[in-house]
């Protein structure tokens, strides 16, 4: 336990130094859960190849990890992902070798909190509403994601991305009111669930271009567009099953509420998940590397931007740039 004590001491000390924080957000099934999950199975704990390696901050949240992650390849085979209901804190480290360089604060998130929260709700449904929108305007990194209506979707489906858009866009503008100073917070835009519209990559890179994205994600884009507290910003569509490799359970097709979906096979191959949480690091620290005025801690930072900068160049990966350096690009 001594051991123990002293090795936390000593961490801190380091985590001292750069701490950033990220924060989703979006309504009910859009699918958080599961990239989250996908980060858990293809990215966490495994070393990246520039040598930093994004992970848990002990042996014991590792294993955790590892047992979360075989509850949840029988919960996405069976009935899908159960819609998360408490907003726990989490901890990462950015390690070059065995150091820390960067500490990574994130909470679970729960759509309902968008979609069930109203000037008439519970004393506990408003202080999650309060949790939210202080942690997002805490937030290095913000990510605002959006599921499309699936192919041959209803009209419900249609409409009900057009108000997750606009409610979604609300929590970001409202958090970014609260934030920091100008430049001090990224944004990726993410579009989820991308097999329930497309079959390969190919088909949605060819059939999704960058001027449709934008205008199906129009709500979202000009909030960060216009907003001179948005550092970076792009669009990053993903899918955390991966294409061909889920259906939708009849169940909820029938009751015309969301499509719930579960995986056919029992491993997901995510597509841009991992690229999406390496823009997000890298996109995260940028503001922090601002807001520290240490030549030691500008140095370390910027080392570490530059190993993820590269790590993300020589991954193939799909996103739409908005902004860069506070400038939009569109
Ligand atoms: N087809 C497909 N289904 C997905 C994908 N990601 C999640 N799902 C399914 O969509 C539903 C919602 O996914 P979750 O990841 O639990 O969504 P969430 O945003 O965490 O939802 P809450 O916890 O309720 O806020 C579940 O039925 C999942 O199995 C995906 O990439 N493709
Ligand atoms: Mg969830």
């Amino acid at each position: 336990m001594k051991f123990l004590k002293s090795l936390k001491t000593k961490q801190r000390q380091i985590i001292d130094k750069i701490q950033f924080n990220m924060q989703m957000i979006a309504t009910g099934a859009t699918g958080k859960t599961a990239i989250q999950t996908a980060w858990f199975e293809h990215a966490v704990d495994i070393p990246l190849p520039s040598g930093l390696t994004f992970g848990t901050e002990d042996p014991m949240m590792a294993n955790e990890i590892l047992q979360d992650l075989r509850r949840r390849r029988i919960e996405a085979h069976s009935g899908g992902y159960i819609t998360s209901q408490d907003a726990y804190k989490m901890r990462f480290e950015l390690c070059d070798a065995e150091n820390v360089v960067a500490e990574l604060h994130t909470n679970e998130a729960i759509g309902q909190v968008l979609t069930g929260t109203t000037s008439g709700s519970s004393e506990q449904e408003l202080h999650e509403y309060d949790g939210l929108l202080n942690r997002a305007s805490n937030s290095h990194a913000l990510l605002p994601m959006v599921a499309p209506p699936p192919l041959g979707g209803s009209q419900d489906d249609e409409l009900r991305f057009m108000e997750d858009n606009r409610l979604v866009a609300k929590y970001l503008s409202t958090a970014l009111r609260h934030h920091g100073d100008r430049a001090s917070c990224s944004v990726g835009i993410v579009m989820t669930k991308l097999d329930t519209l497309f079959d390969s990559e190919e088909e949605a890179r060819s059939e999704l271009t960058d001027e449709l994205l934008m205008r199906w994600l129009r709500p979202l884009v000009q909030v960060v567009n216009q907003s001179q507290k948005v550092f970076s910003a792009a669009i990053i569509p993903t899918s955390a099953f991966g294409w061909q490799n889920a259906e939708p359970i009849p169940s909820t097709i029938e009751t015309g509420a969301t499509t719930m979906y579960r995986l056919k096979d029992r491993y997901a191959e995510p597509y841009n998940t991992t690229p999406l949480l390496l823009w997000t690091l890298l996109n995260g620290l940028l503001p922090v590397q601002l807001e520290h005025t240490s030549a030691e801690q500008e140095a370390a930072v910027s080392r570490v931007v530059h190993m993820l900068d590269s790590d993300l160049e020589h991954m193939p990966h799909w996103s739409i740039p908005i902004k860069e350096a506070g400038r939009s690009l569109i």
